[in-house]
């Protein structure tokens, strides 16, 4: 790299998933220096780390990339619910078409961050010790970029192969014939198992909390139907994605569950169930998620479903409890598509960790407190994410006060509009912390936020301002804002990654913004209208302005 460009950078991205490519190109359009560094050996984000057996992402295709630059006219995903392996080969298509690949340094981790408050720039140091000093730092690490890796004693003496799902070697491991343990029942988890049960010579399942599981509805997309849906409707969906709760295609009934006839809500149910992806659950009822008597009966429609496919009652009872484990959809539902036969099968052995906890993970397998010894001779860890906040905070970014982000948000998070802190000037993160982030369409949420943050850099050129930092009064505003907001409804009666449950030790809280996307629209329209109020802007005295 050519040291002095690198030196002025207006704008150092961190990453290069959807986010990072949108800031990348925006920026850059609008006559920007930008570069992005990525940890990964390549474009993708999610879809670089995550090659695990089954991978796949649970939009529809058609929500599941970019609006700019019409990039959907030149680009045909193959299947409903793309693979790993075709989003990769999307992100390839939009790296060549918009020529990306030589504003992107691959293999590169950054590890700290300073705000020099005498340059107006930012000292950004990565894990080989090369520093840069971009004027604005753009975080675009998303929401899952830290796996977490449970404290089991003996862990490092297991001898077979043990990967977490989302650290699956890029090389692939062939689990044809072999001897499978998969901790975790999340999203990853349940995609893993449904692909490891039908190959395996036998299939480990270690379950703590049953996944309130709906059936993806997978298909090939044929070529034909694909344009021609580009000629009638598809540009109207990616406009629509911005106007709808979750960023997808389809809408929550803004009506309670009551307000119609049992009948009525049961062919509605049934509608929802038949379309696949998330209509069950973001398409619900308003009242779904907001009261538990409409959550119990949402619960009783999911659990017949899923009793019907599974053939052992002691099966049944592990994976579609007759008490919900937590009122449906407040924890992240998987989709699946053969999932509730894999226990069907006879390799395949399910382990309830609430009734026999792991002890030790021995150098053959898994021993649970049964006294069993489980062998094995592949591990996965389908044990999530220190998830939201952890991506930022695994990187020593360190405020104007002296004090790192990772003790700043160790009480508890606090942000202005889910894409600054105080004390952080000249900072920005997307599809992290108090945005939509876990209740979105990814590309839909890093729209939103995207375009905000390159219409901000732009003014903030225009009127020569150097220095950009949200007020502590705007932020503990809006950090009330987003625990009101979460107050309201059901969440809180999950433990999952919405909250920091998940992680041992972590504050628990709500992490996301739960308002939908047009309410977060607004309030990030509302601040851009009213010259960033809740900002303090000042100019750098002598700096040249960039
Ligand atoms: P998740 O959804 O956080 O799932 C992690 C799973 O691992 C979940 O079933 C956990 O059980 C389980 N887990 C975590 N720690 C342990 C320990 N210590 N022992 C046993 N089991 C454990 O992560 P995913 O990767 O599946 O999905 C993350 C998101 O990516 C997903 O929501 C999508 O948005 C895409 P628990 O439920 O906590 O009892």
């Amino acid at each position: 790299e050519d040291a002095s460009e690198l030196q002025n950078l207006d704008a150092l991205v961190v990453g290069a998933g959807f986010s990072g490519i949108y800031h990348l190109h925006q920026l850059r359009k609008r006559g920007f220096s930008v570069k992005i560094f990525e940890a990964g050996g390549g474009l993708g984000g999610t879809w670089y780390w995550n090659c695990y057996p089954g991978a796949r992402v649970d939009s529809d295709f058609s929500i599941y990339q970019l609006a700019m630059e019409d990039l959907w006219k030149d680009w045909n995903y193959s299947e409903r619910f793309p693979d790993w392996e075709e989003l990769r080969e999307y992100f390839h298509y939009v790296e060549e078409k918009l020529n990306l690949g030589r504003d992107i340094v691959l293999n590169t981790r950054i590890v700290s961050a300073e705000f020099n408050t005498n340059t107006d720039r930012w000292a950004v140091t990565t894990q080989r010790g090369a520093v840069v000093h971009p004027r604005f730092l753009v975080l675009c690490t998303g929401f899952a970029s830290k796996p977490h890796i449970p404290n089991y004693k003996g862990l490092a003496t297991f001898e077979g192969e043990c990967h977490h799902t989302a650290r699956w070697p890029q090389r692939g491991v062939e689990i044809k014939g072999k001897r499978v343990g998969v901790i975790g029942t999340g999203a990853s988890g349940v995609q893993m198992i449904q692909e490891s049960g039908p190959v395996a010579s036998h299939l480990t399942v270690f379950q703590r909390t049953a996944n309130l599981a709906m059936p993806l509805g997978q298909h090939k997309v044929d070529k034909k139907v694909q344009e021609k849906m580009k000629e009638e409707i598809l540009p109207s969906i990616l406009r629509r994605r911005l106007q709808t709760f979750a960023g997808f295609h389809f809408d929550i009934i803004p009506k309670s569950l009551f307000d119609v006839t049992p009948e009525e809500c049961l062919l509605l149910f049934e509608d929802q169930w038949s379309k696949g992806g998330f209509h069950f659950w973001l398409g619900a009822f308003e009242d779904v998620t907001r009261d538990q008597r409409a959550n119990d009966v949402a619960y009783k429609f999911w659990r017949n479903k899923a009793m019907e496919r599974i053939n052992d009652p002691e099966m049944q009872r592990k994976l579609a409890p007759a008490v919900q484990p937590h009122p449906f959809g407040t924890k992240r539902p998987a989709l699946e598509q053969k999932y509730f036969e894999v226990y069907n099968q006879p390799n395949v052995t399910l382990i309830d960790l609430n009734e026999n906890p792991i002890v030790e993970i021995t150098p053959k397998g898994v021993k649970t407190q049964d006294g069993a010894e489980h062998e094995l001779d592949i591990l996965a860890l389908a044990t999530g994410f220190d998830a939201v906040t952890g991506s930022i905070t695994q990187i020593d970014i360190k405020g104007t006060n002296g004090v790192p982000i990772r003790d700043k948000w160790g009480g508890g998070v606090s942000t202005y509009l889910g894409i600054t802190t105080a004390n952080h000037p000249n900072m920005f993160f997307t599809y992290g912390p108090h945005a939509p982030t876990a209740f979105s369409n990814g590309p839909s949420c890093i729209e939103v936020q995207g375009s905000w943050i390159v219409d901000c850099l732009s003014r903030l050129r225009s009127e020569g301002i150097t220095r950009i930092v949200p007020t502590q009064a705007a932020e503990d505003e809006y950090t009330i804002l987003i625990k009101g907001l979460a107050s309201t409804h059901l969440w809180n009666r999950a433990k999952s990654w919405y909250t920091g449950a998940n992680i041992p030790g972590k504050v628990v809280e709500p992490l996301n913004f739960t308002g939908g996307i047009p309410h977060y629209s607004r309030l990030l329209k509302e601040c851009a209208d009213h010259g960033f109020h809740g900002f303090s802007l000042s100019t750098q005295k002598g700096s040249e302005t960039t």
